[in-house]
């Protein structure tokens, strides 16, 4: 303070008299050079940027950002709402088209007004955050949901910005899918138009938290991250750089848990306490929601080919709508796609190149044009019922009537004696390996890190060589194909197996196996692709809801759906199918003893098991069709 009354002082004498008044002591005591409400103009930006706190129906406010091209009138709306944070994109950026996130550039381009929200309780709106909120009812009690959420913003958006049509379109992927979703139970009139884009819409059968019952563990992180704190939470230290390791060395997940500080977390506690597809689960799988409130909403449901977070959801939702005969206004899209690489760039998947950017081309000359038709009045090509891409053949294939699972022609492939693979019955037989679970069968060959986004991104497309000559993976395969062998539909995995144990898991792959020599792409000779694959836990072979002990020795049915497949086993390739009981450190460790909840086994649960298949009567079911059944 000294300092400041001498420097005033002798800034006093040696200042040359202004034409402005002085900095007056007055002024320095009640004053402030901060102006009241600064307004940044922006003269070379071709956009305004507005972030407004829209009021909800019980006076909880949600941080939204407007993107509004300068000059716009008539514009339709583009929503997304996320958990991600609305902001931190490129609100610095002159042009709209830069300051969008890169999923929302093309319609930048198309002349939108891109809106982005903080879903209630995250980042910088008001409220408490619930994990993927149920909707109002049995499992929530409150006056609102996701569903009223969206009703209410955008019944303020169409009533408060002038420059729109008073139209919107919702998108989003993955939790931002789910929010689409949440949206279509009840939506409000405005909205037109919708893409769920790899949406989670069962978190225990077989999108992000389970599969099947088998927990994936490996997403744990997630949980610190969304709710260790109202922005971004911090993700866990870990022991060392491999999660193969660190889960080992911990144990079970939930001893890993309480490693890592997280009894303090109330998502943690609820989500362990239900292990298996009890009401929390059902009440929230929504599938079954947009059965019961169908919506007439035009509705693209996206997902990947080989999404390895969420391969259940859009697939599962538009086959249960299409059966209960609300087909007209939804749609399938499935691509050639990792998680979410609809919003990315899509000329290839980790070794396999496509013809071109699947995913930008999709966005600009399917996705925008299927929003304009409702959005601004713009004719355009009818969608057909099914889009899929035909990775074998490199295109996309459209279909009018794709086959729902129920409905399809399946062909068993049986295991057969000596590894063989065929669609002849052979007579009876049997294989066996025992199942460590001190040395699961890791889902990518260690060191695994859970962090390492190009590993996990591809994880499903990897060669599958490497595990393919342990003693506890079982590989069986066909004699190279002298035809082609095409499918259409989701495969299931139909296993008779014994097990030493009282519990254990199932693990069926359905693979590609490239010629030894391939000179189309050097680097794919002898590849092991998956094609379809996923995980079962054998306690849940009777009832997802209430698990029973395996009775040790005795022979039990395995029998669950595989990802759905729009392929081609080429003439000179085989097809194989391998069997094993684990996918560390994603998938935590069945004891293969039984206990009341696998999260919170024991060290001494953990028991090796020797697992027998039945040859003659296991198989996998095969949707295989003589020629394809895609639209010319
Ligand atoms: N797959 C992520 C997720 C969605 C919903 C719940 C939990 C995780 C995501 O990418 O948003």
């Amino acid at each position: 303070m000294r300092h400041l009354a001498l420097s005033l002082l002798l800034a006093a004498l040696a200042a040359p008299a202004l034409a402005e008044p002085a900095v007056t002591p007055d002024m320095l005591q009640k004053g402030t050079d901060i102006a009241a409400n600064w307004q940044q103009p922006h003269p070379g930006y071709d956009y305004e940027l507005h972030a407004v706190m829209i009021p909800m129906r019980d006076g909880v406010k949600l941080y939204t950002l407007l993107y509004i091209p300068k000059g716009a009138k008539g514009l339709p709306i583009l929503l997304e709402r996320t958990p991600y944070n609305a902001s931190g994109f490129g609100e610095d950026k002159p042009h709209m088209r830069d300051a969008v996130r890169l999923s929302a550039r093309e319609w930048a381009d198309d002349g939108y007004i891109v809106v982005y929200q903080d879903i209630r309780g995250k980042h910088h709106s008001q409220g408490p955050f619930v994990m993927t909120r149920p909707p109002k009812g049995p499992l929530n009690s409150t006056k609102t949901d996701d569903t009223t959420d969206a009703y209410d913003t955008i019944e303020w958006l169409v009533k408060n910005v002038p420059q729109s049509n008073g139209r919107v379109g919702m998108i989003g992927s993955s939790y931002d899918g789910w929010t689409v979703v949440m949206a279509l139970l009840a939506p409000h009139p405005a909205l037109k138009a919708a893409a769920p884009e790899s949406p989670m819409i069962d978190g225990w059968m077989g999108d992000d938290w389970y599969h099947y019952g088998a927990f994936r563990q490996l997403g744990m992180d997630y949980f610190a991250e969304m709710t260790s704190a109202t922005g971004k939470g911090e993700g866990v230290p870990q022991e060392s750089a491999d999660d193969y390791r660190n889960f080992l060395e911990a144990g079970s997940a939930g001893a890993w848990a309480a490693l890592h500080g997280y009894d303090q977390l109330p998502w943690w506690k609820r989500f362990a306490a239900h292990p298996s597809y009890d009401a929390f689960w059902q009440l929230q799988a929504l599938d079954k929601a947009v059965v019961q409130k169908p919506s007439t909403v035009p509705t693209l449901w996206l997902q990947g080919l080989w999404d390895q977070e969420d391969m259940y959801g859009a697939i599962h939702s538009w086959e249960a709508l299409k059966e209960a005969g609300f087909g007209a206004n939804n749609h399938l899209v499935m691509g050639p796609w990792y998680h979410s690489q609809i919003n990315r760039s899509g000329d290839a998947l980790g070794p396999l190149k496509w013809k071109g950017d699947t995913a930008a081309d999709f966005r600009r000359e399917v996705l925008i044009p299927f929003f304009n038709t409702t959005l601004k009045d713009r004719p355009s090509k009818p969608l057909p019922q099914a889009m899929l891409y035909n990775a074998a053949e490199k295109h996309w294939d459209a279909f009018s009537d794709w086959k729902v699972a129920s409905k399809q022609v399946l062909k068993p492939l049986y295991l057969q004696p000596a590894f063989g693979l065929g669609f002849d019955k052979p007579a009876a037989s049997e294989e066996s390996y025992v199942s460590d679970p001190a040395k699961p069968v890791p889902f990518l060959t260690p060191p695994v890190d859970g962090g390492d986004r190009a590993r996990w991104t591809t994880w499903l497309v990897s060669d599958q060589r490497p595990v393919s000559t342990r003693t506890d993976v079982l590989s069986y395969q066909t004699p190279v194909l002298s035809q082609e062998v095409r499918v259409e539909g989701a495969p299931i995995a139909d296993l008779f197996a014994k097990t030493s144990g009282s519990d254990g898991d199932f693990v069926v792959k359905i693979i590609d196996v490239y010629p030894p020599s391939y000179s189309e792409a050097p680097e794919l000779a002898g590849y092991q692709l998956p094609i379809s694959l996923d995980i079962f836990r054998g306690r849940y072979r009777k009832s997802f809801a209430e698990p029973e002990a395996i009775p040790p020795g005795a022979v039990q049915e395995y029998k669950f759906r595989l990802p759905t497949m729009n392929y081609v086993f080429k003439p000179g390739h085989r097809i194989m199918v391998q069997i094993q009981s684990s996918l560390f450190p994603l998938y935590d460790r069945n004891p293969q003893s039984f206990v009341p909840n696998i999260l919170f086994a024991k060290p001494a649960d953990y028991q090796k098991a020797t697992v027998t298949l039945e040859q003659g009567t296991s198989a996998v079911l095969l949707p295989i069709v003589a020629a394809s059944s895609a639209v010319k």
